[in-house]
């Protein structure tokens, strides 16, 4: 049985000025709600299934005081030189490099990844904050040739707002470092609600932020916190017309409750929802790459990573070997205490993700699917385990369309790259996927229009662990938002184009004659 050692989970809250009993609100280093009177939640550690400490939610008062203090905030903040709140986002890095190793760790204590994992989360939010601040100097605007003599034209960026960060628990750190730090140096202000399943990381991260606020003398409402429920504060932010964009990682059914609350007050959204990503794996693949990567993907973070590796489509000439070569490696693969050296399969997040990936395996055995490796819970008495699975599948299974959050893989075999493509645009879901091949005809038609259908194509590496430089997101279900790197940044500001008269005349554009005789622009004569 995986146990977790108190001495470990006092060390490392205490390292990260987390106490028993933490407040879940702030507006910045003087702004953190009292605890009394408030509903309290216990963060529960997924390895042993004990809680960690506990944590007072955001009652209305604290929503209203959070959104009025972020709305000020940006009052300031929108006016600081991009490059000068770009050296803010730096120094945020620098400190988290110092914290690397604790807020990793932290983040393994709390949702169960690997410690490798959850400090190459803190890794990915040090990599981000140097793309803000290069950004910050880089947010360029295009100018046009005018068609009116005298006249220019150009387009122009500008901070947008206060703008809402709904996490979810299964990044519970670096997903908000997508977006806060780009937002950031765009000159928005942050009210972010992190999943109530990821409580604590989500306030070491807040008080990393506030050594920095305190250090540079700025001012409460930049980066503000507010933990509280989906159905009370996330309903709120998603219906307050003062949070002009809300930018929403979750569930594809609660994605789709934002996106129809935001647009009914014609908000912006960006939605990074549920994935269903496939590895093709062609006849000519190099075995050991694609392996390595269909293990990382699919067992990686215990299949709890919206890029995981779902479905493995296999061509059928290498389909027996291939395959019978992935089960061995499913069977070395340990499962047990993320802390572990040696162990690539920590636990599920919740009692509640067990009980998905339990009723997953019924429907799969019902629809005809065979299981070839795993399939069972891990019994313990805590601790929420399960066994990684391969099972063979056919296209028409209703469950393969599904996103279950577990390491469940399902392999489908394929007769070339045409029947390969189709059955893996077929799914609602279009977030990442992967070819595995060295044919150039093959990785060509892949990357083609009538290729992958997925906001991200990789050729010879995983569908999981993208870079922070390129745009992430997905399509169809998946909710078409683009955060992180690339020109993500621009859903963070609003557009503005811009027209100066510098002539003597008022030509109008598309040659329109409109009006009287004006004369002159005399002057009075002194
Ligand atoms: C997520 O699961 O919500 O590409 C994000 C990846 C990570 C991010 C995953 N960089 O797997």
């Amino acid at each position: 049985m995986a146990t977790l050692s108190r001495e470990v989970v006092s060390e490392v809250l205490s390292k990260l000025g987390l106490s028993e009993l933490n407040s879940g609100v702030s507006t910045g280093p003087d702004g953190w709600s009292p605890t009394e009177g408030r509903e309290v939640i216990e963060s529960i550690s997924p390895i042993d299934g004990k809680p960690i400490a506990k944590v007072a939610l955001a009652n209305q008062e604290d929503y209203e005081r959070v959104i009025k203090e972020a709305q000020k905030g940006f009052e300031y903040w929108r006016e600081v030189p991009a490059p000068k709140r770009g050296q803010i986002i730096r120094e945020i890095g620098n400190r988290l490099r110092e914290y690397k190793d604790v807020l990793g760790k932290l983040v393994t204590i709390e949702v169960g990844k690997i410690y490798q994992e959850g400090t190459g989360e803190v890794q990915e939010m040090i990599d981000i904050s140097d793309f803000a601040l290069g950004l910050s100097r880089q947010l360029y605007g295009l100018t046009i040739q005018s068609e009116r003599e005298h006249h220019r034209l150009y387009e122009q960026w500008l901070p947008l707002g206060p703008i809402g960060v709904i996490t979810s628990f299964n990044f519970p750190v670096a997903v908000y470092s997508w977006n806060a730090f780009i937002a950031a140096v765009c000159g928005d202000t942050m009210v972010w609600k992190p999943s109530s399943s990821a409580p604590l990381s989500a306030i070491a991260v807040q008080k990393i932020i506030e050594e920095v606020v305190k250090e540079f003398g700025l001012p409460n409402g930049i980066f503000n916190l507010i933990i509280g429920k989906g159905s009370t504060v996330g309903e709120w932010m998603i219906n307050d017309k003062r949070l002009p964009l809300i930018s929403f990682t979750g569930s594809i059914p609660m994605g789709k409750r934002v996106a129809e609350k935001v647009a009914k007050r014609l908000g912006k959204t960006i939605l990074e929802l549920g994935g269903n990503n496939a590895a093709i794996v062609m006849e000519d693949a190099n075995f050991v790459i694609a392996k390595k990567a269909i293990l990382f993907g699919a067992v990686g973070t215990a299949g709890q990573r919206c890029t995981t590796t779902r479905r493995l489509l296999l061509h059928e000439k290498v389909y027996d070997k291939f395959l019978s070569e992935l089960v061995e490696l499913y069977k070395q693969v340990k499962v047990g205490n993320p802390l572990e050296e040696g162990v690539l399969c920590g636990p599920l997040i919740d009692k509640n993700a067990v009980q998905v990936y339990k009723n997953a395996i019924e429907e799969i055995k019902k629809q005809g699917g065979k299981i070839l490796v795993g399939g069972n819970v891990i019994e313990e008495e805590n601790g929420y385990y399960v066994e990684p699975t391969i099972v063979e599948a056919t296209e028409d299974m209703e469950i393969v369309k599904r996103e279950t959050f577990a390491p469940i893989l399902y392999v489908i075999k394929i007769k070339n790259i045409d029947e390969a493509i189709r059955i893996h645009n077929s799914v609602p879901q279009g977030l990442s996927s992967a070819i595995f091949t060295n044919n150039l005809k093959y990785e060509e038609k892949f990357l083609s229009a009538a290729g992958s259908d997925c906001g991200i194509a990789n050729v010879n590496t995983s569908t999981s662990g993208a870079e922070i430089g390129g745009a992430f997101g997905g399509e169809k279900e998946t909710g078409g938002g683009r955060e992180s790197g690339s020109d993500a940044w621009k859903g963070y500001m609003r557009r503005q184009t811009v027209t100066i008269n510098w002539g003597d005349d008022l030509p109008l554009a598309q040659g329109i004659k409109f009006g009287l005789d004006f004369g002159e622009d005399k002057k009075e004569e002194k």
